[in-house]
């Protein structure tokens, strides 16, 4: 997909703060400092038009970003962040599910776990949560730049094997550093908008 126009268009953290155009929303979903908001600077070709951060906790709204009027980014906080305080990330737990929940235009979650690790307990619950609600999702297995290239079929195997043994959910390799694999997951992102 050709992005010509993209904008960052409002920061929410309940119900009638989102927008109300009901276009399609693509969700980024992920532990903190995984590469939620990178993703959406690499696929839309911007720097930083999502504020990203080499500390975890950066984003801690939800942040709608209108791509050509088609459909929107929706770049969440991360869970896991230990330096947030308890209450905040109950807060921002609340907000997220109250989301998730009541949306009904969220047309894909984009779940992103880091390919180096396996997934943590949070990853689970977070995984198992989507597939419960049946939200369509497909699984982008990021920072592939930081293995060996011959190893990234074989891990991202792995980590499929790991949450979805029944290998009905689609699991892609993905690098917003080297800015590899986004062809696919365009592919990917405009059978779902
Ligand atoms: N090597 C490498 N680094 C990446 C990649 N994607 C993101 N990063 C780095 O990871 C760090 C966190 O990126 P963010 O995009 O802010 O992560 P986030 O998931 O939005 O984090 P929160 O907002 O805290 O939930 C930054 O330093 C990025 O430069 C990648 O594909 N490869
Ligand atoms: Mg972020």
């Amino acid at each position: 997909m050709i992005v010509k126009n993209p904008k960052f268009e409002i920061s929410a953290v309940k119900p009638n703060q989102y927008p109300n155009n009901n276009l399609p929303e693509v969700v980024l979903v992920g532990k903190s400092n995984v590469g939620k908001s990178s993703f959406v600077n690499t696929m839309i070709n911007r720097k930083n038009l999502a504020r990203t951060s080499s500390e975890p906790g950066k984003t801690r709204q939800l942040n709608f970003y209108n791509i050509d009027d088609k459909f929107y980014f929706v770049d969440l906080p991360g869970y896991g962040y230990s330096k947030m305080s308890k209450d905040e990330q109950v807060k921002v737990g609340k907000f997220i599910e109250e989301y998730l929940t009541k949306r009904n235009n969220i047309h894909l979650i984009v779940f992103i776990i880091d390919i180096r690790h396996d997934p943590t307990s949070n990853d689970k619950l977070m995984y198992d949560y989507i597939i419960k609600n049946n939200l369509p999702c497909i699984v982008l297995c990021n920072k592939a730049d930081k293995i060996a290239p011959s190893k990234v079929d074989s891990r991202v195997q792995e980590l499929q094997n790991i949450l979805n043994p029944l290998k009905d959910i689609l699991f892609i390799p993905f690098s917003s550093e080297k800015k590899i694999y986004t062809e696919n997951t365009w592919k990917e992102i405009e059978k779902y908008i």
